[in-house]
């Protein structure tokens, strides 16, 4: 064989590895590889990894009764909704795969989660044409603000498993929302309500000088003023 047919064969086979990784990445996958380029590529600028799962919010774990849980979803929609728990837990449910980005320098690889997708929660509600925003509220007294379109992105949760375990208490359990591609702070604990709003409600961190949006890849931690 000529060196010019083994480069063109190669060539070929390169071809179809590069179409191949373009179709994980496409499907989500890839989320579990944890060699050094990839880790690399996949760690925002700014973060170091960590093994472990911190802990953060602002010192208060709220005791939740599951008989008490209720979750609301209202605002700019056509139909509310108030679930108990069982209600929510006989909604449609997904798992992914995803990687924590906390806003302090941390982020946690390979996170295994359970939940009801968001796409589901706005099929049932079909906000306004008007809502540009969701508001979720947890039971801390915390909130946090995102675009609707990125409240509809398709890796959005609202998360009650972790790792194969329920999600634990100080970890935002019963149900947190789970917003992969944003800074973790994005990503409320103890969730009690969505509101879809016609206006941007910026949230406890972000009225305190974190940024308005939070693209870890853009590494939007911190308002300018
Ligand atoms: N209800 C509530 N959700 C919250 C917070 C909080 O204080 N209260 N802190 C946010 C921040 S800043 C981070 S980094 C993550 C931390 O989640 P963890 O404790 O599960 O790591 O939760 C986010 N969601
Ligand atoms: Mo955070």
């Amino acid at each position: 064989m000529s060196d010019d047919i083994k480069s063109d064969a190669s060539g070929a086979i390169r071809g179809k590895l590069i179409a191949k990784k373009q179709q994980w990445a496409k499907d989500g996958r890839l989320l579990t590889g944890n060699t050094g380029d990839k880790d690399r590529d996949r760690l925002p600028p700014g973060q170091r990894i960590v093994k472990d799962w911190p802990v953060l919010d602002l010192g208060v774990t709220p005791k939740i009764d599951l008989e008490k849980w209720r979750l609301r979803i209202d605002g700019a929609v056509q139909n509310r909704i108030i679930w108990d728990w069982e209600d929510f837990l006989s909604q449609p449910q997904t798992e992914i795969v995803s990687d924590i980005h906390c806003v302090t320098g941390w982020s946690r690889f390979d996170n295994r989660w359970v939940g009801v997708p968001a796409a589901h929660i706005l099929s049932l509600v079909q906000p306004s044409p008007d809502a540009t925003h969701c508001i979720f509220y947890s039971r801390d007294g915390y909130a946090t603000n995102v675009q609707l379109d990125r409240f509809a992105a398709g890796n959005v949760l609202l998360a009650f498993k972790w790792n194969g375990d329920v999600l634990s208490a100080p970890h935002g359990g019963p149900v947190r929302v789970l917003m992969p591609d944003w800074y973790f702070w994005k990503s409320a604990k103890w969730l009690r309500r969505i509101e879809f709003s016609t206006e941007d409600k910026p949230g406890y961190w972000e009225i305190r000088g974190y940024h308005n949006d939070g693209d870890p890849w853009k590494e939007e931690r911190y308002s300018d003023d």
